[in-house]
């Protein structure tokens, strides 16, 4: 089964990440994994963190001449930062230190985790909970995401994303997207596919940092490729929606996740709701079928259609304003403005990377269940003797 977790502070010496469940045999560069990583440093509204980190991974196992083993994959990404916080993020004591250390954090920051992390974990620097809070650990997912992406890719599947809303501006979506999502979305500084809202974003972005404060919006993500039959209808915990919900809501500042018309369908009639289905001899990964809108978002009964899947991801402005929002300080109990740490006015841009990196985990996950195998040969015959199966299915003349 595949499976993967991270660990790492902000500050800390590296993130690292162990992805454990990839089969054999699966093509793998650092320099691919880096290509996602700095996808996830860019966008317009960033902060000087970004410019002082360059991400790249180091393979330490489960990787030998450019092919997976089947073994665990241990990843390190090392924080440039870390040599100006040393002494403050020291895992020893240190005979000279203060108490408590510099830098300590007493003034919570309302919408972030620093007060109930403070009560649960019993701290009185909320340090020691930001360090771990920051979206600064999903460079270790987007690590992760990126060998799904890599395995993924090996059977045709592609998984990318854009912007749709940043800040109060609504980006146009295009009937057809471009048949390089990514590299449309990534040419603009907010990997938006409409420019001239894009330039709004821009300056938006650059009138809300002048204000001290901070920005969400609504990132897009689409995957193709992927067959009829990912997921499944009959428990609770088998269903792709499910799957896809719970990993893209752990993103920090997430607070919305919609598959295809979302929310929007509950306002409408079944007949303006549901997909027809047309025959469409040559789409196996369908079973020879089209439907004629795709609002199910590539998903019916937590079983995936052969459509492409299509998910909205919500996110909250970023919880530290340079102009600060009352609360009180942990160390008095008094009225205080909340700490201004250094940090960005919006990480939208970057949220559709992280996003894509989720849903590529998730899929990597169910495809493995459906045809997994110890060898990418393996899971690939799998893969190629179910889709001949559903090829036969429907008659191609149908
Ligand atoms: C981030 C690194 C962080 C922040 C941001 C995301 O760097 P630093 O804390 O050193 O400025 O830029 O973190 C947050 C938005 C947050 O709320 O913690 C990154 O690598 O993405």
């Amino acid at each position: 089964m595949l499976r993967f977790t991270t660990a790492g502070e902000s500050h800390g010496q590296a993130l690292t990440c162990i992805l454990e469940g990839m089969p054999a045999g699966v093509p793998l560069l650092a320099s691919e994994i880096d290509v996602e990583l700095a996808r996830r440093q860019q966008g317009h509204g960033r902060g000087r963190r970004m410019q002082i980190e360059q991400d790249r991974v180091e393979l330490l196992s489960g990787v030998r001449a450019g092919e997976t083993l089947g073994s665990p994959i241990a990843m390190l990404i090392r924080n440039r930062d870390w040599k100006n916080w040393q002494e403050i993020m020291d895992p020893a004591p240190r005979d000279t230190d203060p108490t408590p250390r510099r830098r300590a954090v007493t003034r919570v920051r309302p919408g972030h985790a620093d007060l109930s992390g403070l009560l649960k974990y019993d701290r009185s620097d909320a340090r020691d909970i930001l360090e771990r809070a920051s979206a600064r650990e999903t460079t270790a997912r987007v690590a992760a995401g990126a060998v799904c992406k890599r395995f993924l890719r090996e059977f045709g599947v592609v998984i990318g994303s854009h912007v749709v809303h940043l800040g109060g501006v609504d980006a146009r979506r295009p009937e057809l997207l471009p048949a390089d999502l990514n590299a449309a979305a990534d040419a603009s500084p907010v990997r938006m596919l409409d420019a001239e809202a894009g330039a709004r974003a821009v300056a938006r972005i650059d009138e809300i940092k002048a204000a001290g404060n901070t920005l969400g919006g609504i990132c897009e993500v689409v995957a193709t490729g992927i067959p009829v039959g990912l997921g499944s209808h009959v428990s609770w915990d088998r269903k792709l929606d499910a799957r896809l919900a719970g990993a893209l809501m752990s993103i920090p500042a997430v607070k919305g996740v919609e598959i295809g018309a979302g929310f929007a369908a509950a306002r409408l009639t079944g007949a303006d709701v549901h997909d027809e289905i047309d025959p469409a001899p040559g789409r196996p990964l369908s079973g020879n079928v089209r439907r004629r809108t795709n609002r199910a978002g590539g998903l019916e009964g937590g079983i995936t259609t052969g459509e492409a899947l299509v998910l909205q991801v919500a996110m909250k402005p970023i919880s530290t304003l340079m102009r600060p929002l009352a609360t009180i300080d942990f160390a008095t109990g008094r009225a205080a403005a909340a700490t201004a740490e250094r940090s960005d006015v919006t990480a939208v841009p970057a949220l559709g990377v992280i996003a894509e990196a989720a849903v590529a985990f998730v899929v990597a996950h169910a495809w493995l269940e459906k045809f997994g195998g110890d060898s990418l040969s393996e899971t690939r015959r799998n893969f190629e003797s179910y889709v001949a199966r559903v090829n036969d299915r429907v008659p191609a003349d149908a």
